[in-house]
C-alpha cells in the first residue's frame, strides 16, 4: 500500500510546521498573449535549446484552470501554497501596471485566504522580462533597481495577503545555468557573466528586502536557495580539495553574502577577469536580515580533481536514480541542513523544494508512483533527523503540484504529484498526491 507516514511524536507532526506544495509562474500559467516576452521565451525559440523544442506559451494553462487548480490544492489538505509572480504580467515595458495581471494575483491570494492557505509568494523565479535583457538582464546593475522597483509595486497592490516572500528562487541557476554555462537562459557563457549575474541577483534580493521591510512588515520575507552538497569523490587529499572549492563556487557563494555579508575567500584567488564588480556598500545591502532561507534540495553532487579548474563532477555511477539521472541521495538533505547550522547563523529554514522527476505511466486513470513516495518518505526522514540534530526546519514544499514545464528539459519530465494530460490538461492525482493527502489530513492536530 503507497503510503506517506507521519509518526504522532514527530516533530513534523507539530501545528506549526508548514506543508505545502510549489509551482512557479513560466512553468505553469501559459497565457503568453497577456504578458511581456521573458528570457525563457526567447530562448526556447532557440534550435535545440529545450529537449522536446517545446515552450510555455500554453504550459499547465493555469490561468485559464486556476480555480479547478486551487480546489485541488485546498482538497490535498496542505497549509500553503507556494507559487511566483511573472514580472512581465504584471508591469507592462513603459513601467505602467498591467491591470489585468497583477488583478490574476490579487484574485489567486484573495482566493488562498479564504480557504486558509497560507501563500508563499516567490517574486522572482527565473522569467526575467526580455526587454531588460536586452539591456545586460543581470549583467547590468540596474536591473536590480528595476527588481526592487516591481518588488515595490506588488508588495503594495498584495497588501496584507501574503504570509512569506523569497525576493528570488535559486540565483545559482539564473548566474551559472544561464550566465556562465547557457544550459538556461538567457543562454550565456562566461565565467565572469556568471559571477557577476550572481552578485547583481543578490543586490537585487537585498534591495527588495528593504522594500519588504517597508511594505510587508508583516510578512516572512526571504530568499530561496538550492542547495547540493558537495562530496569527494575519494579520501584524497586532491579530491577533498576540490570538493571544498566547488563547495564554495556553488554554495557558499550564495549564502555567505546574505548571512555574513562577504563572498568565500577564493574571490581573492580568482583572476581579475572572472571577479565580479562590486560596488561600496553592495554587500552590507546583501546582508539584510532575512527572516527565513529556503533551501531546495533534490541531490548530491561528488567532486573530483582536475587541473583545469580545480574540480570536475563526478557522474553518479550503480546508484539509484531519477529520471533527471539525479542521485537519490536523502542523507545528503541531512548532512546539509547540518553542516549550514553548524557554519552559519541561521534564521528558520523552510524546505522550499524536494521532489523527483519519475517516469510516470497513466494507466486506466491510476499513476502508480511509488518511486516518488519513496523519495518523499526518506527525505522527511532526513528533516526531522536534522530538527533532532538542532536544526529550525519549520516547513516542507513538495516540487511540484504538477506536472510542468521542466526548462531546458521541456515537458519530458514530470516532478508533479498530480500528473497532467497536456493534451486535455485534464489533471490526475499520482499515488504520491493521494498519499500526501492522506498524510495531511491524518496529522494529530487536524
Ligand atoms: O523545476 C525546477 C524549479 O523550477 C526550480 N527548482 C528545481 C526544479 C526541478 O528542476
Amino acid at each position: 500500500m503507497t503510503s506517506l507516514r507521519l509518526k504522532s511524536d514527530s516533530p513534523l507532526n507539530n501545528p506549526q510546521f508548514i506543508f505545502g506544495v510549489a509551482t512557479s509562474s513560466f512553468q505553469i500559467e501559459g497565457a503568453r498573449e497577456a504578458r511581456l516576452e521573458t528570457i525563457w521565451d526567447k530562448f526556447c525559440e532557440g534550435e535545440g535549446n529545450i529537449s522536446d523544442g517545446s515552450n510555455g506559451d500554453i504550459a499547465c494553462e493555469h490561468i485559464k484552470l486556476w480555480h479547478q487548480d486551487v480546489k485541488m490544492i485546498a482538497e490535498l489538505g496542505v497549509d500553503a501554497y507556494r507559487f511566483s509572480v511573472a514580472w512581465g504580467r504584471v508591469l507592462n515595458q513603459d513601467g505602467s501596471i498591467n491591470e489585468l495581471g497583477l488583478k490574476f494575483y490579487v484574485t489567486l491570494l484573495d482566493k488562498l485566504n479564504e480557504l486558509n492557505i497560507k501563500a508563499f509568494v516567490t517574486l522572482y523565479h527565473w522569467d526575467l522580462p526580455q526587454y531588460l535583457e536586452d539591456q545586460g538582464g543581470w549583467l547590468n546593475r540596474e536591473t536590480a533597481l528595476a527588481f526592487a522597483n516591481y518588488v515595490d509595486v506588488v508588495s503594495r497592490a498584495f497588501s496584507g495577503r501574503v504570509h512569506s516572500y523569497a525576493t528570488l528562487n535559486e540565483p545559482w541557476c539564473s548566474a551559472y545555468l544561464g550566465y556562465e554555462t547557457g544550459i538556461h537562459a538567457p543562454g550565456l557563457k562566461s565565467k565572469q557573466f556568471g559571477k557577476q549575474a550572481a552578485h547583481h541577483l543578490l543586490l537585487a534580493h537585498g534591495l527588495a528586502m528593504q522594500v519588504l521591510e517597508k511594505n510587508s512588515p508583516n510578512s516572512k520575507n526571504g530568499i530561496v536557495l538550492n542547495f547540493s552538497p558537495c562530496y569527494a569523490a575519494s579520501t584524497s587529499e586532491q579530491d577533498i580539495t576540490a570538493a571544498g572549492l566547488a563547495d564554495d563556487h556553488f554554495n557558499h557563494w550564495y549564502i555567505r553574502p546574505l548571512l555574513e555579508g562577504r563572498y568565500p575567500d577564493l574571490i581573492d584567488d580568482m583572476p581579475d577577469a572572472h571577479k565580479p564588480i562590486i560596488e561600496p556598500g553592495d554587500l552590507s545591502v546583501i546582508c539584510h536580515p532575512v527572516d527565513y532561507i529556503g533551501v531546495n534540495y533534490y541531490s548530491r553532487a561528488i567532486y573530483q580533481h582536475c587541473d583545469v579548474d580545480g574540480f570536475k563532477l563526478k557522474p553518479p555511477h550503480d546508484v539509484p536514480l531519477t529520471d533527471m539521472g539525479w542521485e537519490i541521495y536523502p542523507d545528503g538533505l541531512y548532512k546539509l541542513l547540518t553542516d549550514l547550522n553548524d557554519r552559519y547563523q541561521l534564521p528558520e529554514v523552510m524546505i522550499t523544494e524536494n521532489g523527483a522527476a519519475m517516469k510516470d505511466k497513466l494507466l486506466e486513470g491510476k499513476v502508480d508512483d511509488q518511486d516518488r513516495v519513496d523519495y518523499i518518505q526518506t527525505h522527511l526522514a532526513a528533516i526531522e533527523q536534522a530538527i533532532a540534530s538542532g536544526v529550525d526546519v519549520r516547513g516542507y514544499f513538495a516540487w511540484s503540484l504538477m506536472d510542468n514545464f521542466e526548462w531546458a528539459e521541456g515537458y519530458k519530465k514530470r516532478f508533479g504529484i498530480v500528473y497532467v494530460d497536456y493534451n486535455t490538461q485534464i489533471r490526475t492525482l499520482k499515488q504520491s498526491a493521494i498519499a500526501y493527502r492522506n498524510m495531511l489530513l491524518g496529522r494529530t492536530h487536524k
